[in-house]
């Protein structure tokens, strides 16, 4: 079993109250690590660590500086790489070629990325007119924001988290992490990391513990904290939006999704399969740009169905590192309950179960783990709860739809907004679509897709603010003018 400590100016530190909590593993529900769960004064700690930092060395450097140890950093997770494999997996038991092509890559990836964006960064300047003949000169210059509160789901936990750490550290700024009590391993990890590169210390930090009346409460509510970035569910983000308001602080959040996978009857038919398998199944379904309403022109409807039915039931479930098996549970016990209520709750508002509903037979001690099937649905009404709320799980509802106008209707019928997957070979109405669902982010023909240079971040309740490229700068940087008299 390992132990996990909090990580502040450098050091691995036990919470002074003794307090711990433990992680279980999402296969077989055995206790795999114990880690110390941060009171107010290790978060105190930490932010005042984080302070110290943007005071002192850190503050000090150079762009140019910043960046070569960022360079550093992604250099040094590629070195360590299977250790990020391993504990990433050892929390959410998903497969390791997920982690090995997607997840662990996209993490070093966060810090290289924005190196690139902050050394290109240019800034604007105006020489204006002075009574006495001389001019002036304005200039602006972007400065960090300060001390970053990061708060991290655990569905994709490193990429998640270097999301906003990467973009947060090449701006200058430093940060206190709180990974989500589910996912806190690789988090924990990365401080090996930030000290053999020489990272000073200080600049990152992490804290351990839950939200409400722990850690993430004590970050989000802490004075020396200038501004919040956030993913994780929409009422969670209304908690900290709340906290944010003491001080005037800025937040930045990626909330929840209910998204619509839209297949006309003029695409590629398998590759419309593909997609929208894999953006309904992948990381069993925990990933906020998944697809949970499916709407399916009508004279593809039935073959489409049976077709997503097919794929749906040759998943293989088992361990990460079994190479028979391509299936991982979900992240808990108590997810699971929450999804498995969701799969009795469409039963009960009238649906057709095309396959799945419940949990597969699983051998020896992996009964004990959280896994669900995938699960497939037709039949349910446009105001079923199941069409409606974010469920995070392996599952889809399926409906035919019969033209453009109503199938914009219904994908913007939803409180959500974060982003949407269009199968169609008609160029013309492709872009048509692009321009009227109201989400974030569109994928045409394709799903999951990410230039880390473009904006990412959801509409109406599924977020405030983008981040991506230069996008990112607007959130952790601030602009300030500089007026020179000539
Ligand atoms: P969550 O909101 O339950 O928890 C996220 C983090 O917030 C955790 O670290 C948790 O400990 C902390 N937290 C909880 N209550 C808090 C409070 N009152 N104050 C401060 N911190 C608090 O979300 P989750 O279950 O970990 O993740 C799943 C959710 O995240 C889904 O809704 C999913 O759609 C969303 N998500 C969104 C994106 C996106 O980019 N839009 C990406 C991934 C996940
Ligand atoms: C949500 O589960 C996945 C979010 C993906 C990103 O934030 C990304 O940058 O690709």
């Amino acid at each position: 079993m390992r132990k996990i400590e909090n990580f502040i100016a450098g050091e691995y530190v036990a919470a002074a109250s003794g307090q711990r909590f433990d992680k279980r593993s999402p296969l077989d529900n055995r206790v795999i690590a114990s880690i110390a769960e941060a009171g107010r004064g290790e978060v105190d700690a930490a932010v005042k660590a984080a302070r110290g930092a943007l005071n002192g060395e850190w503050g000090g450097l150079t762009t140019e500086q910043r960046v070569e140890l960022l360079y550093g950093v992604a250099n040094e997770i590629t070195r360590r790489f299977d250790d990020f494999v391993e504990a990433e997996m050892a929390d959410t038991g998903q497969p390791a070629h997920v982690q090995k092509h997607v997840f662990i890559p996209r993490g070093a990836a966060n810090f290289k990325v924005f190196a690139d964006v902050i050394k290109n960064v240019a800034s604007e300047s105006f020489q204006m007119a002075t009574p006495d003949g001389r001019g002036a000169l304005n200039y602006s210059m972007r400065v960090p924001k300060g001390v970053v509160g990061v708060i991290c789901p655990w569905n994709a936990p490193f990429m998640l988290m270097t999301w906003k750490v990467g973009p947060a550290l090449a701006c200058g700024n430093t940060v206190v992490v709180k990974p989500s009590e589910e996912s806190p391993q690789t988090a924990a990890l990365l401080g090996e990391v930030m000290n053999a590169v020489g990272i000073p210390k200080g600049v990152y930090n992490v804290v351990h513990g839950f939200g409400p009346d722990s850690a993430g409460e004590f970050l989000t509510q802490h004075p020396g904290i200038n501004a919040i970035t956030f993913t994780g569910e929409t009422r969670t983000g209304a908690a900290i939006m709340k906290a944010a308001s003491e001080g005037m602080r800025d937040v930045s959040f990626e909330l929840g999704g209910k998204n619509a996978g839209i297949v006309f009857a003029d695409a590629d038919f398998d590759a419309a399969v593909d997609g929208i398998f894999r953006s309904a199944f992948l990381n069993s379904g925990q990933v906020c740009l998944g697809t949970e309403r499916v709407y399916v022109e009508r004279p593809i409807f039935e073959r489409f169905v049976q077709a997503l039915k097919v794929k749906a039931e040759a998943v293989k479930f088992g361990r990460p590192d079994d190479h028979n098996a391509n299936y991982g549970p979900l992240i808990s016990q108590e997810h699971r309950d929450k999804v498995l209520s969701y799969y009795r709750k469409a039963v009960e508002e009238g649906a057709t179960v095309v396959t799945g509903g419940g949990v597969p037979e699983m051998p020896g001690e992996l009964t004990a783990g959280a896994w669900v099937q995938p699960t497939i649905w037709t039949g349910l009404p446009d105001n079923a709860s199941v069409v409606r709320d974010e469920i995070f799980g392996p599952c889809c509802h399926i409906r035919p739809f019969d033209s453009e106008n109503e199938v914009v209707a219904l994908a913007n019928d939803n409180v959500y907004g974060l982003s949407t997957t269009i199968w169609t070979n008609d160029l013309a109405r492709a872009h048509r679509m692009a321009a009227r669902v109201e989400v974030g982010i569109t994928w045409i023909n394709s799903w999951f897709l990410r230039d880390l240079r473009t904006p990412f971040g959801g509409s109406k309740q599924s977020g405030i603010g983008r981040e991506g490229g230069v996008h990112s700068l607007e959130f952790y940087t601030e602009t300030r003018n500089v007026c020179v008299k000539l």
